[in-house]
């Protein structure tokens, strides 16, 4: 298959033309439809309450909106709940126990399918186990473990005797897992022998040794799942093995009935300074938004959809779209425990023709690695049975947003850009894929229900065809409900740039039809001779050419332009490319040409490195900071948070090189 559609002056974000409308086919069949948008709009209390009564209360709520603490907000505030209840045993009291819940797929080839009955029992039990443990309604649990189904167990016994969960992602440090058990005051650590990861058994307990060794804790028990079968250092009257505990419990449990403000999870996320945020969010409010948006964006069908959400559980999209969403409406959905190249780099396609996924919900990042890897691996696997792909965690650029389209959906599945945050919980930002003509690389339009703007800096909406900064301006049910133990911070971060508004971070423009594209954290904004360029809309340029994969873009400080864009690019493979010069300065002289074509010289970057790799954080976040202290020649610092700290040396060895 050739690139020769994407014409570079077509890729261009700010010139991006192209729309895709639904078919009539699918708009006919569609969960959401252009009524759901007026239903919200004549009524937006009404509308959230509506789908607040698609879950089971135990107490029926009478108050929609509570707003006299704001920005406190509460939302169903009267109203009682439980969270696994709703995720679970009320499918199973429906008639659909025999559905299956999760379908498996170990890295290692192993794999399980789980219904709703036998997850009910499998949560309940765990329930049970974890109150013989001395874990009480509001203590704080730490879950720190990989993709397996124990997982999502764990998460859902919390809840179901109102814990809160704390789940560390099982990438993060010793160290990093302790200051999060420690500001969470947690009871109680969930983990694992391991997981496997890249072909090869990879330890977590002692990760978890080590963090309680270092004290301060108010740890009392470990709850190990065996995984791998690996050695594992025991200590005594502490360590519980998962198997000796959970299956011998009860699978008779009373699910306890909490607040709908009663805290469901905590997740830590890095913030602008070194302390990571713990972001906690409440139960009834966080249950409509995330259910409701899981149905409606992905146009769930559950009795006949396959979904897969590659998150892993220790993000907040495994939280929402991986955990609660799907269970909360009852669906079929794939958990995949390992890496999407082991053994081979067509493994997910094998994964979604194995099951006839339907509905697969990924990051751009992931995409971008996928065309590196070239068109003719996918194409190697049946992927006709896709009908809606989804992407999150960052701005994605049309060209991958064609591709992914192209090659992974046959030209023939919608693509839902979902915007969102670990603060806002839910999806906030979306095409409906019934409803929406979509734009590439555009997240549009708010969802119904969901109030957004572009703020200039004295937080005036901005028109159409300008830029700004994206605020959430009327409260939403799965906002977050503030930073754990830190009241003032969360005031600060959130609600002060704009007094009595949500500033989310992130810079965005609307073009002429009012649809709303992001442009990258407002710290990723350059500002070169006065002009104020996108790290995104750069990045886009670069990844238009076809020669290009990935590319990040930082502004390094520079005398006389104030910053400079400084551009790191990988280079694509595959058989696609045949025209591509051997010799580095000539590739980046073609490069930097294309930019200024594409957006104008001004963009043109000072430099450019071609390299093999890109810092990036455990969820796939490109770390700009570190690029940026390369591009400015500051020595990089602290690495541990990346995925692969090798790539920083191997990068700086490049900048060192004259170009
Ligand atoms: C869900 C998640 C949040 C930040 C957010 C923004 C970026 C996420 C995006 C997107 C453009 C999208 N982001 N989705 N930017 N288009 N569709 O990723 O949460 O890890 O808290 O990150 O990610 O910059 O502010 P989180």
């Amino acid at each position: 298959m050739t690139e020769s559609d994407s014409s570079p002056a077509l890729e261009n974000l700010l010139n991006e033309t192209r729309t895709f409308p639904p078919s009539p086919d699918f708009a006919a069949g569609a969960v959401a439809g252009a009524d759901t948008y007026e239903r919200a709009a004549a009524d937006r209390l009404g509308f959230w309450a509506d789908q607040a009564r698609e879950l089971e209360w135990s107490t029926p709520f009478t108050t929609v909106l509570d707003d006299s603490a704001a920005p406190r907000y509460g939302w169903f505030t009267d109203g009682r709940l439980n969270a696994a209840h709703n995720a679970v045993d009320r499918h199973v009291a429906a008639g659909h126990g025999d559905r299956v819940a999760i379908l498996w797929e170990g890295e290692d080839g192993e794999s399980r399918r789980i219904t709703y009955a036998e997850l009910a029992d499998d949560v309940a039990r765990a329930a049970n186990a974890l109150t013989a443990l001395g874990v009480a309604t509001g203590d704080r649990v730490a879950i720190y473990l990989p993709m397996v189904p124990e997982a999502v167990v764990a998460m859902l016994a919390c809840a179901r005797i109102g814990a809160p969960h704390s789940v560390v992602f099982g990438g993060f440090s010793a160290e990093a897992l302790h200051s999060r058990i420690l500001d969470a005051e947690a009871r109680l650590v969930i983990t694992a022998d391991g997981g496997y990861r890249r072909g090869a058994a990879s330890p977590l307990k002692p990760a978890v040794d080590e963090a309680l060794a270092k004290g301060g804790t108010a740890v009392e028990h470990v709850l190990v799942v065996r995984r791998t079968g690996g050695e594992v250092t025991w200590t005594e009257d502490r360590d519980v093995w998962w198997h000796d505990v959970v299956p011998q419990a009860s699978a008779e449990h009373e699910a306890v009935a909490v607040d709908a403000e009663h805290p469901l999870f905590i997740l830590y996320t890095s913030g602008t300074t070194g302390k990571p945020k713990g972001i906690f969010h409440t139960t009834g409010g966080y249950l409509t938004q995330v259910a409701f948006t899981h149905r409606a964006v992905f146009d769930l069908h559950p009795e006949t959809d396959v979904y897969w959400c590659t998150a892993d559980i220790g993000w907040v999209t495994g939280h929402s779209y991986v955990v609660y969403g799907p269970l909360l409406n009852g669906a079929t959905q794939v958990i995949y425990e390992g890496t999407p190249d082991t053994p081979h780099k067509g493994r997910w396609w094998e994964i979604v023709a194995k099951y006839g996924v339907t509905i697969l919900y990924t990051a751009p990042t992931a995409i971008r690695t996928c065309m590196k890897w070239g068109s003719d691996i996918p194409a190697g696997f049946d992927l006709s049975s896709l009908r809606v792909l989804g992407s999150v965690g960052e701005p994605i650029n049309p060209e991958a947003w064609m591709w992914y389209r192209r090659v992974i959906g046959g030209d023939r599945t919608p693509i839902v850009d979902t915007w969102w945050q670990t603060e806002t919980g839910a999806i906030m930002i979306s095409p409906l894929p019934g409803v929406t003509a979509a734009k590439p690389g555009s997240a549009q339009v708010p969802l119904p229900g969901i109030v957004a703007e572009v703020l200039d800096d004295a937080g005036r909406a901005v028109g159409n065809g300008q830029g700004g900064y994206l605020a959430i301006t009327e409260p939403w049910p799965a906002m977050l409900r503030g930073i754990w133990g830190d009241e003032q911070r969360f005031a600060d971060t959130y609600w002060s740039r704009f007094p009595g508004i949500y500033f989310a971070g992130d810079g965005a423009k609307k073009d002429g039809d009012g649809d709303i594209w992001l442009l990258g954290r407002v710290d990723d904004v350059m500002n070169v001779s006065g002009h104020r360029l996108s790290t995104t809309e750069i990045e886009s340029a670069l990844v238009s050419h076809p020669w290009v994969a990935e590319a990040a873009v930082v502004g390094a400080s520079d005398e006389t332009t104030g910053q400079a864009v400084v551009a790191f690019v990988i280079l694509r493979g595959g058989e696609e490319i045949t025209d591509r010069p051997d010799d580095d300065a000539e590739v980046v002289a073609a490069l930097r040409a294309h930019v200024g074509q594409v957006i104008g010289p001004i963009a043109k970057p000072r430099s450019i490195l071609v390299v093999a790799e890109l810092p990036k954080t455990r969820s796939g976040k490109i770390m700009r900071r570190l690029l940026r202290d390369v591009a400015e020649k500051r020595d990089v610092g602290d690495v541990t948070t990346l995925a692969d700290s090798g790539v920083m040396g191997l990068i700086q060895q490049g900048m060192a090189k004259p170009t």
